[in-house]
């Protein structure tokens, strides 16, 4: 049977069909769309109804190429959201997780509400753009739209709204707001009263797998289709991606790989302690009664804006090309925190990385493969970093690490993360949101029993490819020094 995935991620969306046989799961793309952020004035938004035109463009590819899917589903980035109004129409343009005015909210607020009792009802890592520090600063700076909402939904809960007409609040993507409580299930009251909005605008929020609607009459007319059940998937993409793990062991470490770098491990439980707070992990909410203790990584998001950059100045480079460069581009020359709050926003990374060598007395990478091997290798320490926290706070020891996401692509990085980190680096699926979205309709479907049995077949299905470490003493040795340079630096952890 065959299932339709559409997965939005922060740079470029997919609608991918799903066909399971006796040779197991067969993936087609139908449509592949850019997703690119609109800056208006200081703003920056999402241009969500180019995205609706997209997920509609995908279900005339598929009525066209004479698909007939049984489900469909929708995950995306978390954090951001859209208000409907009075007459259930959308207000205004959802605002990019990056938009500066959400700048230094978090730390007002963590004062104000302390920060302990934020993380005790929620279990959420604090990143300055989560949905509750977005919320507080549209009621600071008296945003007209909270006058006049009365409905909240996430990004993907929104495009399910467009398609059936359905307004509901999904699980995992839930708990991405930091407004959400895992030990009570509801959203909480205390943190949304503090705040400012009323509970009124946000639903029970549905486990994933659930129906919630199925296509609006009005589409499947204009396009020629039959209707077809929508489900709510995880729709939080890291929650569909780690889903999708072809893990065989109960407990294993991953790496979801792409705009952000997400690592950490699955538990049964959120881990709400002083010492996840400290380290500053986050317990989302997964797929099948999951959490995840993980920790967000910058990711190739740096990267990605370094090539945007060189491109706007008439230097652009393909991807091969600049990993070429970055190969053979002095080793371990520049290292930084990829996490130092200098890299979150968009802009001149180029130069945000010179400046935090040349703060730190190293080496400022001029050249395109010096700037990319620096990222590339940083990236790579910050894993062992952030593993070695995951071993310490679930107190588990991990055999290797799974790498999911379109990031596992890049083979430089895989090899340099199983060299930083001592261990086999397992990369594979790379498109592991979408299967994951497709194993949740799937479960819910009843062709596979649970979640361990969708990541066998998954598993079974798609190519696995096995890095083992390599140069283990020079990566030692530059993880001490990064270790160093990554203290003396301003703003991180
Ligand atoms: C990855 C992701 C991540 C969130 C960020 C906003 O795509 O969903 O889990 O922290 O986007």
């Amino acid at each position: 049977m065959s299932v339709l995935a559409y997965d939005l991620g922060a740079g470029s969306g997919r609608a991918i069909l799903g066909h399971l046989n006796d040779r197991g799961i067969e993936t087609r793309e139908i449509h592949r769309f850019k997703n690119e952020p609109v800056k208006t004035g200081d703003r920056m938004h999402w241009d969500i109804l180019r995205l609706h035109h997209e997920v509609l463009q995908g279900l005339t590819f598929i009525k066209q190429q004479g698909e007939v899917p049984e489900s469909m589903g929708i995950d995306s980035w978390g954090v951001d959201f859209g208000l409907l109004g009075s007459n259930g129409e959308l207000l205004g343009n959802p605002y990019h997780y990056r938009d500066t005015q959400f700048n230094g909210v978090m730390d007002t607020v963590c004062q104000e509400i302390t920060a302990k009792r934020v993380f005790e009802r929620t279990g959420i890592q604090f990143l300055p753009f989560n949905t509750l520090y977005q919320l507080a600063a549209l009621k600071r700076s008296a945003s007209p739209l909270l006058r006049e909402a009365e409905r909240f939904l996430m990004i993907p809960d929104l495009l399910r709204y467009f398609l059936t007409g359905e307004a509901v609040n999904e699980f995992t993507n839930a708990t991405t707001t930091q407004l959400y409580n895992p030990v009570l299930g509801q959203w909480d009251r205390e943190l949304l009263a503090y705040i400012g909005v009323s509970e009124q605008w946000f639903g029970d929020a549905v486990l994933p797998g659930s129906a919630v609607g199925q296509l609006r009459s009005s589409i499947c007319h204009d396009i020629g289709l039959a209707p077809i059940p929508v489900l709510a998937v995880a729709e939080h993409d890291t929650g569909s991606a780690v889903a999708a793990v072809p893990a065989t062991e109960r407990s294993f470490a991953y790496l979801s790989c792409g705009t952000w770098s997400l690592m950490g491990t699955e538990l049964d439980q959120p881990v709400i302690s002083a010492e996840s707070m400290e380290l500053n992990f986050t317990n989302e909410g997964g797929a099948g009664g999951t959490y995840r203790l993980l920790k967000n990584i910058m990711g190739l998001w740096i990267l990605q804006e370094c090539m945007r950059q060189w491109e706007r100045e008439g230097q652009g480079i393909s991807y091969g090309s600049l990993l070429a460069k970055a190969e053979t581009a002095p080793a371990f020359a520049s290292l930084f925190d990829p996490d130092d709050a200098l890299f979150l926003p968009s802009g001149n990374m180029t130069e945000r990385i010179r400046q935090y060598c040349q703060k730190t007395g190293q080496r400022v990478p001029e050249d395109q493969g010096s700037i990319a091997r620096a990222i590339l290798e940083s990236l790579a320490l910050k894993y062992r970093r952030v593993l070695e926290w995951t071993e310490q706070l679930s107190e588990k020891t991990f055999g290797g690490l799974h790498m999911v996401g379109g990031g596992i692509q890049n083979e430089l990085l895989c090899q340099w993360t199983a060299n930083s980190i001592g261990k086999p680096v397992w990369a594979g699926p790379a498109e592991g949101s979408a299967i994951g979205n497709m194993a949740v309709q799937w479960i819910a479907s009843g062709t596979f029993k649970d979640i361990w049995e969708a990541r066998r077949a998954i598993r079974d299905s798609f190519p696995v490819s096995e890095y083992e470490p390599q140069d283990r003493s020079a990566w030692a040795d530059a993880y001490e020094r990064f270790l160093r340079i990554t203290v003396l630096s301003p703003g991180t952890e």
